[in-house]
């Protein structure tokens, strides 16, 4: 989660369908693959799929996307990291609150990324991921949330090299972001292999918990204007006590975690060597019960880059989840 703040008005959702479009192709430098020659996966949404989402929170799903995907979603990352939006933060050792935001930082030997890329600017700055938007995973997430319609919220991209201690500490999402609704989801696509140790944990469950006051990921100052909401347990405590279960998976590149909004999670930094790398996106998609809602304080998704905040949704699916 950025900590940028949100500036964004909050209005009513009413996603508009867009036609399915493909953008060109910028995969990796040494072997391209065009976003053409990309197939839609057939990947089958069982029945077990849709029970462990909604009991658990979270399923794993393994090889959702093919390995022509891995490497053309590997490409696009590396132009995301090129043209990093204006909240992107390169987090070297040593980076300060004040230097991440540095348009210059990718120059660095950065040990964590992060960027958020909203659909205007899967348009104009970083066209190349216009194809995983538009992909299966947004049927995947309708059919694991129940929802005939989905929208595409944005795409939140992490980047964690070997050696990186940076752990991204429980949270959940939804109290960061100004929407609403039961059918709020992610499609987080592994972009190489990462390892159980490496692995995000989910606190099996916790997306029934309600909803928790968000807190800055670097210092867990808490949201200003949320005591609305309360604390986040202690979630350590909670599993050494043997009073919540977490959930963690080895995952291979082009294989997916689909989990609520609502979930509890967090991950470690990378445990592998330095210069290994551990990409993964997040597709942040919104069902047909979410709205936009102007929730008091501060609240870090949409970024005030997004501007008319009425225009980050896009619908996806209605037509295809039909069939
Ligand atoms: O990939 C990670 O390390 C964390 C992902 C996460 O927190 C999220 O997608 O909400």
């Amino acid at each position: 989660m950025s900590t940028s703040r949100s500036l964004a008005a909050c209005r009513r959702l009413s996603g508009s369908c867009v036609a399915l479009r493909h953008a060109r192709c910028k995969a990796s430098l040494a072997q391209r693959i065009p976003a053409e020659a990309l197939s839609r996966g057939d990947f089958e949404v069982t029945p077990r799929h849709v029970e462990a989402y909604r009991e658990d929170g979270v399923v794993h799903l393994p090889g959702v996307f093919s390995q022509e995907w891995v490497r053309y979603l590997q490409g696009a990352f590396h132009e995301g990291m090129q043209r990093p939006g204006k909240h992107a933060e390169f987090i070297a050792p040593g980076t300060t609150w004040d230097t991440m935001f540095q348009q210059d930082a990718q120059m660095r030997d950065v040990e964590m990324f992060q960027d958020q890329v909203f659909f205007q600017e899967t348009e104009d700055r970083l066209p190349d991921w216009q194809p995983v938007i538009r992909s299966h995973a947004a049927e995947i997430i309708a059919k694991l949330m129940g929802s005939a319609s989905v929208s595409f919220f944005y795409l939140h991209a992490i980047l964690k090299r070997g050696g990186s201690q940076k752990a991204i500490p429980w949270h959940q999402d939804l109290p960061y972001w100004k929407v609403e609704g039961g059918q709020i989801g992610s499609v987080w696509i592994a972009l190489d292999d990462m390892p159980l140790l490496a692995s995000v944990r989910y606190i099996r469950g916790s997306h029934a918990w309600g909803l928790f006051r968000p807190q800055h990921f670097v210092d867990h100052s808490p949201y200003e204007g949320r005591d609305d909401l309360p604390s986040l347990p202690n979630v350590d405590e909670l599993l050494k006590e043997g009073r919540a279960s977490s959930l963690a998976y080895d995952v291979r590149a082009g294989d997916a975690l689909c989990f609520d909004a609502r979930i509890v999670h967090g991950s470690p930094g990378n445990p592998e060597v330095p210069g290994s790398q551990h990409r993964r996106i997040a597709l942040r998609f919104v069902g047909d019960d979410a709205t936009y809602c102007d929730r008091q304080g501060e609240t870090a998704i949409p970024t005030v880059v997004v501007g008319k905040a009425c225009l980050a949704f896009r619908s996806i699916t209605r037509a295809r989840q039909s069939k």
